[in-house]
């Protein structure tokens, strides 16, 4: 019997490029891509077939469908938070059209194979809008369903697909003839700032924490948007793609929700900069807030409570923050840069 096919969105991205490799060393799914621009050769030999295109462009999503008979879609692409301020329309557009459209064809996948699509979706900790800074302080590690006022249009837009999932797990089609007819499996995770060694992000609010690693090892000064203080949740790439793939293969009888909290580690960017300047001496990291993206960083929790994912299905970071930058991250960029 062939293996399953599972459908990558936002392939080409920072979480996405990790999957796929994850994906291809693990062997145990065909891998069909899409993204706007075309996979660089490496990864484009892990897939069975990879697409360029637009997540609105629904008759490319319905040719996918047609072409592949698709059991998991891992739906990656998005307009991260930054990005989303300069365009909220286009953010929205991205983030919840392409969502919207990409769940009507997992929902008629499930029902074409008479059983649940898998549809695996990383949210946010840009869901959560916590009121104040001495509030943020005050709540620590956030719970999921506290503090879910979120203020960019990207964290809107993921509260909002979070909810859209749900409904489609449990009452899409609830009246009327196809009521008992399959329904898809949505499962999010909601994550923290994520770091990796082999790329690094472009338009989201925690890529102060990438950036000041990347160009610290590239010999570039570097002035970080948010003050030495501001402190949020990181992970590091390999643990969030264990997440996902965790989550994929959970047992669904053992899930008490859809949507779940995972997080690692909580350092400040000082600290941050502060293991970056140990690891390259001379590093150049100054500090000049910029007022919006501050406010942002400031609305995000210092920590998130993950306990509903640890016990439901098992999730425990492999990465503290001393092993995270002592045996991944600065190893792997001396040798990026090399
Ligand atoms: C962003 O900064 O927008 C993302 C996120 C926290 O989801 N990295």
């Amino acid at each position: 019997m062939s293996k399953p096919v599972v459908l990558v969105t936002g392939a080409n991205g920072e979480i996405g490029r990790t999957l796929l490799q994850r994906l291809h060393a693990e062997g145990n799914y065909r891998v069909v891509t899409v993204d706007l621009t075309p996979l660089p050769e490496k990864y484009r030999q892990y897939c069975l077939e990879t697409y360029a295109g637009n997540i609105m462009d629904r008759y490319l999503l319905d040719q996918v469908a047609a072409h592949h008979e698709i059991e998991v879609v891992f739906h990656l692409a998005a307009l991260l938070s930054t990005r989303g301020e300069r365009d909220p329309e286009l953010a929205h557009q991205v983030n919840v059209e392409g969502t919207l459209h990409l769940l009507r064809v997992a929902q008629n996948q499930s029902q074409r194979l008479g059983r649940p699509v898998r549809f695996i979706f990383p949210s946010s900790i840009a869901v959560y809008g916590m009121p104040s800074v001495e509030e943020k302080t005050r709540a620590g590690a956030v719970v999921e369903d506290a503090y879910n006022t979120p203020i960019t249009m990207y964290g809107c837009n993921k509260l909002y697909c979070e909810h859209l999932g749900r409904y489609f797990t449990n009452y899409f089609r609830q009246l009327g003839a196809l009521a008992n007819a399959a329904r898809l499996d949505f499962r999010s995770i909601r994550f923290p700032g994520l770091i990796s060694a082999e790329t690094v992000p472009t338009g989201g609010t925690s890529d102060f924490g990438p950036e000041m690693l990347h160009a610290a090892a590239q010999g570039q000064a570097y002035k970080s948007f948010v003050g030495p203080d501001a402190r949020i949740p990181f992970m590091a790439m390999p643990d969030a793609v264990t997440a996902l793939l965790t989550l994929l293969e959970a047992d669904r009888e053992k899930l008490t929700d859809t949507v779940y909290n995972v997080t690692a580690f909580s350092p400040t960017a000082g600290q941050i900069a502060d293991r970056v300047r140990k690891a390259f001496p001379g590093a150049d990291i100054t500090f000049e807030p910029d007022a919006v993206r501050s406010k942002i960083v400031d609305s995000w929790p210092a920590d998130m409570d993950d306990s509903r994912a640890r016990k439901d299905w098992g999730w425990k970071p492999a990465y503290d923050v001393d092993r995270a930058f002592d045996e991944y991250l600065i190893p792997t960029i001396r040798k990026r840069y090399a």
